[in-house]
Protein backbone atom coordinates (compact mmCIF):
# COMPACT_ATOMS: atom_id res chain seq x y z
CA UNK A 1 0.00 0.00 0.00
CA UNK A 2 1.43 3.61 -0.77
CA UNK A 3 2.09 5.35 2.14
CA UNK A 4 -0.32 8.37 1.25
CA UNK A 5 -3.01 5.42 1.55
CA UNK A 6 -1.66 4.21 4.73
CA UNK A 7 -1.80 7.48 5.98
CA UNK A 8 -5.33 8.20 5.29
CA UNK A 9 -6.07 4.97 6.52
CA UNK A 10 -4.49 5.80 10.16
CA UNK A 11 -6.18 9.55 9.71
CA UNK A 12 -9.49 7.87 9.69
CA UNK A 13 -9.28 5.72 12.10
CA UNK A 14 -8.17 8.05 14.27
CA UNK A 15 -11.32 10.23 13.26
CA UNK A 16 -13.92 7.69 14.99
CA UNK A 17 -11.32 6.96 17.31
CA UNK A 18 -12.82 7.21 21.08
CA UNK A 19 -9.45 6.93 22.95
CA UNK A 20 -5.84 6.85 21.11
CA UNK A 21 -2.37 6.05 22.89
CA UNK A 22 0.65 6.82 21.66
CA UNK A 23 4.21 4.75 22.37
CA UNK A 24 7.47 7.15 21.63
CA UNK A 25 10.61 6.42 21.49
CA UNK A 26 14.07 7.84 20.70
CA UNK A 27 13.31 8.23 16.78
CA UNK A 28 11.01 11.27 17.67
CA UNK A 29 13.91 12.81 19.24
CA UNK A 30 16.18 11.64 16.63
CA UNK A 31 15.06 14.63 14.24
CA UNK A 32 15.90 17.20 17.17
CA UNK A 33 19.23 16.02 17.21
CA UNK A 34 19.16 13.69 19.92
CA UNK A 35 21.11 10.23 19.21
CA UNK A 36 19.24 7.12 19.57
CA UNK A 37 20.36 4.06 21.97
CA UNK A 38 20.58 1.58 19.18
CA UNK A 39 21.62 3.88 16.47
CA UNK A 40 25.77 4.14 15.93
CA UNK A 41 25.91 7.34 16.92
CA UNK A 42 23.91 6.26 20.81
CA UNK A 43 27.78 4.78 21.40
CA UNK A 44 29.51 7.29 24.16
CA UNK A 45 33.06 5.93 24.58
CA UNK A 46 31.91 2.30 23.24
CA UNK A 47 29.58 1.99 25.95
CA UNK A 48 25.73 0.55 25.34
CA UNK A 49 22.85 1.71 27.21
CA UNK A 50 22.54 -1.55 28.61
CA UNK A 51 26.21 -1.10 30.32
CA UNK A 52 25.68 2.04 31.93
CA UNK A 53 22.27 2.30 32.44
CA UNK A 54 22.44 -0.39 35.31
CA UNK A 55 21.92 -0.36 39.22
CA UNK A 56 24.93 -2.51 39.07
CA UNK A 57 27.25 -0.20 36.58
CA UNK A 58 26.38 2.91 38.84
CA UNK A 59 27.33 0.87 42.26
CA UNK A 60 30.66 -0.18 40.36
CA UNK A 61 31.15 3.20 38.91
CA UNK A 62 28.97 6.16 39.61
CA UNK A 63 31.07 8.55 38.14
CA UNK A 64 31.37 6.88 35.19
CA UNK A 65 28.08 7.18 34.84
CA UNK A 66 26.95 10.26 35.77
CA UNK A 67 29.86 11.44 33.04
CA UNK A 68 27.16 9.75 30.24
CA UNK A 69 24.56 11.65 31.70
CA UNK A 70 26.56 14.67 31.93
CA UNK A 71 27.41 13.99 28.57
CA UNK A 72 23.54 13.41 27.48
CA UNK A 73 22.60 16.29 29.34
CA UNK A 74 25.11 18.52 27.79
CA UNK A 75 23.73 17.89 24.74
CA UNK A 76 19.82 17.51 25.30
CA UNK A 77 20.06 21.24 26.82
CA UNK A 78 20.79 22.12 23.75
CA UNK A 79 17.73 20.51 21.58
CA UNK A 80 14.37 21.71 21.20
CA UNK A 81 11.22 20.04 20.00
CA UNK A 82 10.24 18.87 16.00
CA UNK A 83 7.27 18.46 14.10
CA UNK A 84 6.36 15.37 15.10
CA UNK A 85 6.76 16.45 18.79
CA UNK A 86 3.93 19.51 18.00
CA UNK A 87 1.88 17.49 16.32
CA UNK A 88 1.56 15.23 18.90
CA UNK A 89 0.31 17.95 20.71
CA UNK A 90 -2.11 18.84 18.16
CA UNK A 91 -3.29 15.33 18.56
CA UNK A 92 -4.20 15.13 22.21
CA UNK A 93 -5.81 18.48 21.89
CA UNK A 94 -7.92 16.68 19.23
CA UNK A 95 -8.92 13.67 21.48
CA UNK A 96 -10.97 13.68 24.85
CA UNK A 97 -9.46 9.96 25.91
CA UNK A 98 -5.64 10.21 24.94
CA UNK A 99 -2.64 8.66 26.21
CA UNK A 100 1.15 10.03 25.46
CA UNK A 101 3.62 7.07 26.84
CA UNK A 102 7.32 8.21 26.22
CA UNK A 103 10.31 6.34 26.60
CA UNK A 104 12.52 9.30 25.91
CA UNK A 105 13.83 10.92 29.12
CA UNK A 106 15.02 14.09 27.10
CA UNK A 107 11.51 15.72 28.29
CA UNK A 108 11.16 17.41 24.94
CA UNK A 109 7.17 15.68 24.25
CA UNK A 110 6.51 18.27 27.76
CA UNK A 111 8.58 21.10 26.04
CA UNK A 112 6.41 20.91 23.09
CA UNK A 113 3.19 21.09 25.48
CA UNK A 114 1.72 17.71 25.82
CA UNK A 115 0.77 17.38 28.99
CA UNK A 116 -1.20 13.85 28.97
CA UNK A 117 1.88 12.80 29.42
CA UNK A 118 3.70 9.78 31.00
CA UNK A 119 7.61 9.29 30.53
CA UNK A 120 7.43 5.98 31.69
CA UNK A 121 11.55 5.88 32.06
CA UNK A 122 11.31 8.93 33.82
CA UNK A 123 13.14 12.23 32.96
CA UNK A 124 16.65 13.32 32.88
CA UNK A 125 16.25 16.49 34.84
CA UNK A 126 15.24 14.57 37.24
CA UNK A 127 17.35 13.19 40.14
CA UNK A 128 17.02 10.85 43.21
CA UNK A 129 18.42 10.79 46.80
CA UNK A 130 19.76 7.00 46.71
CA UNK A 131 20.14 7.01 50.81
CA UNK A 132 16.48 9.46 51.55
CA UNK A 133 15.40 8.90 48.43
CA UNK A 134 14.20 12.36 48.14
CA UNK A 135 13.11 13.26 44.27
CA UNK A 136 14.16 16.91 42.67
CA UNK A 137 14.50 19.18 39.35
CA UNK A 138 18.27 19.64 38.62
CA UNK A 139 18.91 21.45 35.49
CA UNK A 140 22.63 21.95 36.09
CA UNK A 141 24.49 21.36 32.71
CA UNK A 142 27.24 20.41 33.89
CA UNK A 143 26.17 18.49 37.02
CA UNK A 144 29.27 18.37 39.79
CA UNK A 145 30.58 15.05 39.62
CA UNK A 146 29.48 12.87 42.06
CA UNK A 147 26.76 14.82 43.00
CA UNK A 148 25.69 15.07 46.46
CA UNK A 149 22.02 15.70 47.89
CA UNK A 150 21.22 18.75 49.71
CA UNK A 151 19.35 17.28 52.70
CA UNK A 152 21.44 14.58 53.84
CA UNK A 153 24.59 14.20 51.60
CA UNK A 154 23.92 10.98 50.35
CA UNK A 155 24.91 10.27 46.70
CA UNK A 156 21.95 11.52 44.25
CA UNK A 157 21.16 9.06 40.95
CA UNK A 158 19.18 10.13 37.64
CA UNK A 159 15.34 9.27 38.45
CA UNK A 160 15.14 7.05 35.25
CA UNK A 161 14.34 3.55 35.22
CA UNK A 162 17.59 1.44 34.47
CA UNK A 163 17.72 -1.96 33.12
CA UNK A 164 16.53 -4.40 35.47
CA UNK A 165 14.85 -2.16 37.67
CA UNK A 166 10.86 -2.22 37.86
CA UNK A 167 9.01 1.02 36.50
CA UNK A 168 7.22 3.16 39.03
CA UNK A 169 3.69 1.68 39.87
CA UNK A 170 1.37 4.37 38.82
CA UNK A 171 2.85 4.80 35.19
CA UNK A 172 3.06 0.87 34.12
CA UNK A 173 -0.48 0.71 35.37
CA UNK A 174 -1.97 3.65 33.96
CA UNK A 175 -0.10 2.79 30.64
CA UNK A 176 -1.62 -0.53 30.37
CA UNK A 177 -4.68 0.91 31.27
CA UNK A 178 -4.49 3.18 27.82
CA UNK A 179 -3.18 0.54 25.97
CA UNK A 180 -5.96 -2.12 26.88
CA UNK A 181 -8.67 0.19 26.44
CA UNK A 182 -7.39 2.42 23.32
CA UNK A 183 -9.15 1.99 19.62
CA UNK A 184 -6.01 3.27 18.17
CA UNK A 185 -2.51 2.69 19.24
CA UNK A 186 0.26 4.22 17.68
CA UNK A 187 4.04 3.34 17.98
CA UNK A 188 6.25 6.02 16.80
CA UNK A 189 10.09 5.70 16.83
CA UNK A 190 11.13 3.22 18.84
CA UNK A 191 13.09 -0.20 18.55
CA UNK A 192 10.60 -2.20 20.56
CA UNK A 193 13.09 -3.89 22.25
CA UNK A 194 12.73 -2.89 25.54
CA UNK A 195 10.35 -4.51 27.61
CA UNK A 196 7.36 -3.62 29.02
CA UNK A 197 6.89 -1.16 25.92
CA UNK A 198 8.04 -3.97 23.85
CA UNK A 199 4.67 -5.48 24.77
CA UNK A 200 2.28 -2.62 24.48
CA UNK A 201 1.36 -3.47 20.39
CA UNK A 202 0.61 -7.11 21.28
CA UNK A 203 -1.47 -6.21 24.04
CA UNK A 204 -3.32 -3.13 22.09
CA UNK A 205 -3.79 -5.88 19.40
CA UNK A 206 -5.36 -8.52 21.97
CA UNK A 207 -7.74 -6.05 23.20
CA UNK A 208 -8.95 -5.11 19.34
CA UNK A 209 -7.41 -2.03 18.98
CA UNK A 210 -5.58 -0.85 15.15
CA UNK A 211 -2.08 -0.38 15.51
CA UNK A 212 0.13 1.67 13.51
CA UNK A 213 4.14 2.25 13.22
CA UNK A 214 5.76 4.76 12.11
CA UNK A 215 9.38 4.33 11.87
CA UNK A 216 12.40 4.89 9.92
CA UNK A 217 13.12 1.16 9.70
CA UNK A 218 11.30 -2.60 10.53
CA UNK A 219 11.48 -3.56 14.11
CA UNK A 220 10.67 -6.90 15.63
CA UNK A 221 6.86 -5.50 16.04
CA UNK A 222 6.50 -4.29 12.31
CA UNK A 223 4.61 -7.87 11.37
CA UNK A 224 1.98 -7.79 13.96
CA UNK A 225 1.01 -4.01 13.49
CA UNK A 226 -2.15 -3.45 11.25
CA UNK A 227 -0.12 -0.61 9.24
CA UNK A 228 3.48 0.52 9.14
CA UNK A 229 4.59 3.74 7.79
CA UNK A 230 8.47 4.04 7.04
CA UNK A 231 9.90 7.69 7.32
CA UNK A 232 11.29 10.28 9.62
CA UNK A 233 9.05 11.17 12.29
CA UNK A 234 8.98 14.73 11.88
CA UNK A 235 7.76 14.53 8.25
CA UNK A 236 5.38 11.11 8.69
CA UNK A 237 4.09 12.02 12.38
CA UNK A 238 2.43 15.92 10.90
CA UNK A 239 0.89 14.09 8.01
CA UNK A 240 -2.08 12.22 10.28
CA UNK A 241 -3.42 15.90 11.11
C1 LIG B 1 11.78 -4.45 33.97
C2 LIG B 1 16.87 4.55 30.61
C3 LIG B 1 11.06 -5.90 35.72
C4 LIG B 1 18.25 4.92 30.33
C5 LIG B 1 16.01 2.67 29.47
C6 LIG B 1 18.02 -9.25 31.57
C7 LIG B 1 18.40 -8.57 32.74
C8 LIG B 1 17.62 -7.52 33.24
C9 LIG B 1 16.49 -7.14 32.60
C10 LIG B 1 16.12 -7.79 31.46
C11 LIG B 1 16.87 -8.84 30.95
N1 LIG B 1 16.26 -9.29 29.81
C12 LIG B 1 15.18 -8.54 29.62
C13 LIG B 1 15.07 -7.64 30.61
C14 LIG B 1 14.05 -6.64 30.77
C15 LIG B 1 14.56 -5.32 30.29
C16 LIG B 1 14.59 -5.38 28.79
O1 LIG B 1 13.58 -5.23 28.14
N2 LIG B 1 15.76 -5.60 28.19
C17 LIG B 1 15.87 -5.74 26.76
C18 LIG B 1 16.94 -4.82 26.23
C19 LIG B 1 16.16 -7.18 26.44
N3 LIG B 1 13.68 -4.32 30.79
C20 LIG B 1 13.82 -3.79 31.99
O2 LIG B 1 14.77 -4.07 32.69
C21 LIG B 1 12.73 -2.89 32.44
N4 LIG B 1 12.30 -3.24 33.71
O3 LIG B 1 11.64 -5.30 33.16
O4 LIG B 1 11.42 -4.61 35.26
C22 LIG B 1 11.07 -5.83 37.19
C23 LIG B 1 9.90 -5.98 37.85
C24 LIG B 1 9.88 -5.95 39.26
C25 LIG B 1 11.07 -5.74 39.94
C26 LIG B 1 12.25 -5.56 39.26
C27 LIG B 1 12.26 -5.61 37.87
C28 LIG B 1 13.23 -1.47 32.57
C29 LIG B 1 13.66 -0.97 31.23
C30 LIG B 1 14.10 0.46 31.34
C31 LIG B 1 15.25 0.64 30.48
N5 LIG B 1 15.60 2.03 30.50
N6 LIG B 1 16.39 3.86 29.56
C32 LIG B 1 18.36 6.34 29.95
O5 LIG B 1 17.71 6.78 29.01
O6 LIG B 1 19.18 6.99 30.59
S1 LIG B 1 16.04 1.87 27.98
C33 LIG B 1 16.50 2.66 26.61
O7 LIG B 1 15.82 1.96 25.58
C34 LIG B 1 16.09 4.06 26.36
O8 LIG B 1 15.84 4.81 27.45
C35 LIG B 1 14.83 3.98 25.56
O9 LIG B 1 13.81 4.58 26.29
C36 LIG B 1 14.57 2.52 25.43
C37 LIG B 1 13.96 2.12 24.16
O10 LIG B 1 14.76 2.50 23.08
P1 LIG B 1 14.13 3.28 21.87
O11 LIG B 1 13.53 4.50 22.34
O12 LIG B 1 13.30 2.36 21.11
O13 LIG B 1 15.44 3.70 21.05
P2 LIG B 1 16.30 2.84 20.03
O14 LIG B 1 17.58 3.54 19.82
O15 LIG B 1 16.38 1.43 20.43
O16 LIG B 1 15.45 2.84 18.70
C38 LIG B 1 15.23 4.01 17.97
C39 LIG B 1 14.23 3.70 16.88
O17 LIG B 1 13.90 4.90 16.20
C40 LIG B 1 14.76 2.72 15.82
O18 LIG B 1 13.75 1.76 15.57
C41 LIG B 1 14.98 3.60 14.58
O19 LIG B 1 14.73 2.92 13.36
C42 LIG B 1 13.97 4.69 14.81
N7 LIG B 1 14.31 5.99 14.22
C43 LIG B 1 15.53 6.59 14.17
N8 LIG B 1 15.41 7.82 13.64
C44 LIG B 1 14.10 7.99 13.36
C45 LIG B 1 13.40 6.82 13.71
N9 LIG B 1 12.08 6.69 13.54
C46 LIG B 1 11.42 7.73 13.01
N10 LIG B 1 12.01 8.91 12.66
C47 LIG B 1 13.34 9.06 12.81
N11 LIG B 1 13.94 10.23 12.44
ZN1 LIG C 1 19.25 12.65 50.64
Amino acid sequence: MPDQQKIDEIKATLARARAVAVLTGAGVSADSGVPTFRGTDGLWRNFRAEDLATPEAFARDPRLVWEWYNWRRELIATKHPNEAHRALVELERRHERFLLITQNVDGLHRDAGSSRLLEIHGNIWTVRCTACKQIEDNREVPIAIPPHCRACHGLLRPHIVWFGEALEEEALDRSMGAVTSCDVLLIIGTSGVVNPAASFAGIAKAGGAFVAEMNLEETPQSAMVDLAVRGRASDTVPLLL
